[in-house]
């Protein structure tokens, strides 16, 4: 190991939907995170582990920072808050327009870090080049001593001068993971995961934000010819069910094809899954459902 190694923790942090998932994933070089066109998709922080010959980045994934009102929103504000507090570095990555009013959760807690911020305007594939200058004196006016790098986390562009800003800062340490471990979370955790995403992108409105996924069953006992996993989707009203189910099951097969097909390349293994959706009235105002359902500690 080379004597200047660095490691540390990097927060990535920012309103819901700004990216922040894809990104991890685009660093991490494989699909760790669920992404989706939803708002509040990621409810955890998580780890994703990127080595470099000379340093190891340790990325802390964060669900956006929103209106912390509500049982459940108030414990994703303190998820994230923590990841912060966790961070050497912090990347703020931002929307291709001007700071906005959705910003003013985050802006208090970001002007009294007291270590180095990183402003990332993101999604520049989808702006053109004179729309970004403006928006990158915006970004300076905010944070003068921060370095505002304009990327796409989805097609790559200006990641890799967003890890050379972040190797800057990254204290001296050795590694703090084996060199083959890409994360901290259970495989469980993960597969729970892939079949929310599965929900999210063939529902909308109400229904993203009333599932969630509780795996009750994994059975690895013949692992690798075959993993047996049942696992529960709940929903807060009936007639949400009934949406997930579908048309004689339809609905509900589906889900359970497609997330089958991400959850066998993640753990190696062919997989028997099996999908029940059940009610749990109003559980993310409850914060017994939000203890059993791993939102809170
Ligand atoms: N055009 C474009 N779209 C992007 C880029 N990065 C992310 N997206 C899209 O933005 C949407 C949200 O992406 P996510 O990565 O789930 O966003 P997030 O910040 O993790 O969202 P939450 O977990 O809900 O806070 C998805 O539809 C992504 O495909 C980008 O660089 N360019
Ligand atoms: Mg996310």
């Amino acid at each position: 190991m080379p004597e200047d190694f660095k490691c540390g923790y990097i927060a990535i942090i920012g309103v819901p939907n700004v990216g922040k998932s894809t990104l991890l994933n685009r660093l991490v070089g494989e699909k760790l995170a669920i992404t989706s066109p939803k708002p509040q998709t990621t409810r955890h922080r998580l780890l994703g582990i990127v080595n470099r010959p000379a340093a190891q980045l340790l990325f802390l994934d964060t669900p956006g920072m929103l209106d912390p009102r509500g049982a459940l929103n108030a414990t994703l504000v303190q998820a994230a808050l923590t990841a912060l507090s966790e961070a050497d570095v912090v990347v703020w990555l931002v929307e291709p327009r001007r700071p906005a009013s959705d910003d003013k959760v985050l802006l208090p807690h970001l002007r009294q870090l007291h270590r180095p911020l990183i402003v990332a305007i993101n999604k520049i594939d989808s702006v053109s080049k004179p729309q970004l200058l403006p928006l990158i004196s915006a970004y300076h006016e905010l944070f003068p001593a921060s370095a505002i790098i304009p990327i796409s986390g989805l097609q790559g562009d200006g990641v890799e001068a967003l890890v050379a800003e972040i190797l800057k800062f990254l204290p001296a340490s050795g590694p703090l993971y084996p060199p083959d471990q890409e994360t901290d979370s259970t495989e469980r955790f993960l597969v729970g995961e892939l079949i929310r995403e599965r929900v999210l992108h063939h529902t909308s409105e109400e229904i993203p934000h009333a599932v969630a996924v509780q795996i009750e069953e994994f059975d690895e006992s013949r692992r690798p010819q075959l993993i047996k996993i049942r696992a529960v989707i709940f929903v807060e009203r009936d007639s949400q069910k009934g949406i997930l189910i579908g048309k004689q099951g339809h609905m509900l097969k589906t889900i359970g094809a497609e997330a089958r097909a991400e959850i066998e390349p993640l753990l190696g293994a062919r997989v028997f899954l099996e999908l029940w959706v059940k009610v749990w009235k109003n559980w993310r105002k409850d914060p017994k459902a939000l203890r059993v359902l791993g939102y809170q500690a």
